[in-house]
């Protein structure tokens, strides 16, 4: 497999290399990291674009200057772009029951006030998507939300900053990034679907899409797949977060590839074969085991397993015994209209079908799936 290079538009989150290990139950176990050293280590792997939260590059109003300018001058050096930018409105304390959906009013507003003031970052660094993962926007007990109140307030929110961005005229688009619980016991928009409902209920849909993550989804026992597929069929697939995750348990943020292997070459498929143009996102944490070392190697291991699937999927949709395999299981005919051109229902209520005879034809579903798995191991 040859490296990653920056036509690759390989992606990673400011916070995912810079994740300094500290969890539920330990202090970090490592350094924090400068983003300008993430923008060039990154580079110098392959990657092509960074995305951050505000406070993963200008945590602090008295160096947010000297921070931006050494960032953009990383930026320059590199090459490097910003595929996505977003808002931290989960660390802080004061969010601790949510942002947009907050109970209280004055935490709604400070949680709009600083989403704005990045927006105008993102737009100033060129970043084409803006992504909003409601982390803290749910509950742990039932009547602690208004969930109906909630969805008002969340879609106010989301039509103020899509007429924000109309007004000054960005070119940027939101995409909603779901996940059914962690942080929160159940967090609002839990799934790709929620979030798919709730965005045709907005004032201006057309501006707001989805960034779904693989495990978040895994997490809920859900068909990766399936759902950036269903997304794609929509037109919402704006962007992607890509990582492991080992079934429903918690976040793990695996790198791209580890844990539901089998359920990364079916992404993979998906998305070189759905025509997803968005960058190829990591949003993984290293795990607390590991140095910087250890880092930089799962960082390299995201992109080197995502084009090792991609080889194998490109072959697997090559091979003439694949091509056997799916007209033998009758993939193909779903793409013919159920009702032809010029075919009326009277047709279709005068034709019958040996519905015995029917029921007996197996669909060899087995067969074509084996295929898949032995390009997947490498031995096709
Ligand atoms: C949490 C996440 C988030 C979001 C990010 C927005 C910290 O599980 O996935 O990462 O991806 O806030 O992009
Ligand atoms: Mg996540
Ligand atoms: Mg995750
Ligand atoms: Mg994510």
């Amino acid at each position: 497999t040859r490296p990653p290079n920056p036509g690759d538009r390989f992606s990673f989150g400011l916070w995912t290399v810079g994740w300094t290990a500290r969890d539920m139950f330990g202090e970090a176990s490592r350094p924090a990291l400068d983003p300008v050293e993430a923008v060039h280590r990154l580079a110098e792997l392959g990657a092509a674009a960074v995305s951050f939260h505000d406070d993963d590059l200008v945590p602090d109003d008295a160096t947010r200057d000297k921070t931006l300018a050494a960032f953009r001058s990383a930026l320059d050096d590199t090459g490097m772009y910003v595929s996505t930018a977003t808002t931290n409105l989960f660390g802080h304390p004061v969010f601790k029951d949510g942002a947009f959906t907050a109970n209280d009013r004055a935490v709604r507003r400070h949680a709009l006030r600083k989403t704005l003031r990045n927006i105008d970052l993102a737009a100033e660094l060129g970043a084409p998507t803006y992504v909003l993962w409601g982390g803290r926007e749910g509950a742990e007990s039932g009547a602690a939300k208004d969930v109906r109140a909630a969805f008002d307030r969340y879609a106010e929110a989301l039509n103020i900053l899509t007429a924000y961005v109309r007004e000054q005229g960005y070119d940027l688009r939101f995409a909603l990034e779901p996940k059914p619980n962690e942080p929160r016991g159940d967090i609002l928009l839990p799934t790709i679907g929620h979030a798919l409902a709730f965005i045709g209920s907005l004032e201006d849909p057309d501006l707001v899409g989805v960034n779904p993550e693989v495990g978040h989804e895994e997490m809920a026992g859900l068909n990766f797949a399936h759902g950036i597929t269903q997304a794609l069929w929509h037109g919402k697939l704006f962007h992607i977060d890509l990582n492991g995750q080992h079934g429903p348990r918690f976040d793990q943020d695996l790198r791209f590839g580890a844990g539901n292997l089998r359920g990364a070459f079916w992404t993979v498929d998906a998305l070189e074969s759905g025509g997803y143009a968005g960058p190829r996102h990591f949003d993984y944490k290293p795990p607390r085991t590991e140095d910087m070392d250890g880092v930089w190697a799962t960082a390299a291991a995201c992109m080197r397993n995502y084009l090792i699937l991609a080889e194998k999927a490109a072959a697997f949709r090559a091979d003439p015994e694949v091509a056997e395999a799916l007209t033998a299981s009758r993939v193909p005919e779903l793409s013919e209209p159920t009702m032809g051109a010029g075919e009326s229902l009277e047709s279709l209520r005068a034709e019958t079908l040996d519905v015995e005879a029917e029921a007996r034809r197996g669909m060899a579903f087995e067969h074509l799936d084996q295929l898949a798995m032995e390009h997947l191991l490498g031995v096709r």
